[in-house]
């Protein structure tokens, strides 16, 4: 028999480490757990193997079909917005083609196990593309098939992965002689910028609220590479879980969109600052806008509208802004420095 498993891609990433957390503690889903940079050791306990090895290796991903039984995939590894333009075609080597991998790798799975494995993939507001900052100030909170036009090559993969998602659920291999029976159940959540107490981002363009916040922590300066008045939508970590596993559960029929906003709130660089100087007064934060960057988060909208999530799988973020400062990231970035 082979051993059931749920299968978390990028699981040393900042998602991975809360994900992999959340589920290991709880005790029940055994993990199997890769990434091309070693795990964590914290981590390594809470699995039931990991594997350090490259999405894009096909033999290794076909090892994997052949031993487990793999009910759940969390493909969360990719290479993020600002890291992705320093070398697009390796980005999209990765973003594209690793999820391409993973996906053939659910189908696969699918048909062994005659049922459709769910295959949880975390897209994000870069898959927006506003025009210009006047288009951005008035269009307010945006649902999910509005302004799908990405500026980033992070931003294109994300969108056409969700596409590739619909089709490997819904089309795959539709002109096949025998007819496909067991697809894969693809379920995405378009994440905002998130931010961990536990770990710092790296290679985003949404990095300056976090960036600031462990900065100060440390006793660091920082020049935040954004203005002041940039804003965009954020999220705690515990709630960015909390809806990768509330759509998991989510009844299928319940479903009635592939691609989900989350989002919880959004402030502005100066308000971000604002709150960590009222933790940290005597951190030094200075404004140095990088062009290249700013337009970026220029072309990513300031709030997303959320609520198909909400009708559909209840969704709600535990902690507003205030709550997400005053009772998870200051106290527990305060605990991890100390
Ligand atoms: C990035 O900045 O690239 C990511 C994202 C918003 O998806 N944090």
């Amino acid at each position: 028999m082979r051993k059931e498993v749920v299968l978390i891609t990028g699981a040393n990433g900042e998602i991975g480490h809360g994900l992999i957390s959340h589920l290991g503690e709880s005790g029940d889903t055994k993990i199997v757990a890769m990434d091309v940079q070693p795990l964590d050791a914290s981590l390594l306990p809470l699995c039931e193997r990991f594997i350090q090895g490259d999405i894009l290796d096909n033999l290794l991903l076909g090892r994997l079909v052949a031993e487990y039984d793999i009910r759940t995939i969390y493909h969360l590894a990719s290479i993020l917005s600002t890291k992705a333009e320093y070398n697009p075609e390796t980005a999209h080597r990765v973003n594209v083609e690793g999820t391409l991998n993973l996906l053939r790798l659910a189908v696969e799975q699918s048909s062994w196990q005659g049922k459709p494995v769910k295959f949880l993939y975390p897209s994000s507001i870069a898959a927006y593309g506003l025009p210009s900052l006047e288009v951005k100030k008035k269009a307010g909170k945006i649902k999910e098939c509005d302004w799908c036009a990405p500026t980033t090559m992070y931003g294109c993969n994300k969108l056409y992965c969700e596409h590739l998602g619909r089709y490997y659920s819904r089309y795959y291999r539709q002109l096949a002689a025998d007819e496909v029976k067991h697809t894969v159940d693809f379920r995405c959540l378009r994440f905002p910028g998130l931010i961990s107490s536990v770990t710092i981002p790296t290679g985003g363009t949404s990095d300056y609220g976090p960036e600031m916040l462990h900065h100060a922590a440390q006793g660091k300066p920082y020049a935040c590479f954004v203005r002041p008045d940039a804003k965009l939508p954020f999220m705690v970590m515990p709630d960015a879980i909390k809806s990768l596993l509330q759509l998991e559960s989510a009844p299928r029929e319940n479903l009635k969109q592939m691609v989900y906003n989350v989002t919880s709130f959004s402030p502005t660089a100066e308000e971000f600052m604002v709150r960590v100087k009222k933790a940290f007064p005597n951190a030094v934060i200075t404004f140095e806008p990088h062009p290249a960057r700013q337009n970026i988060v220029d072309s990513w909208p300031a709030d997303v509208d959320d609520s198909a999530a909400t009708r559909d799988w209840g969704w709600k973020p535990d902690y507003d802004e205030q709550r997400a400062f005053d009772e998870y990231l200051i106290p527990s970035i305060k605990a991890r420095y100390a």
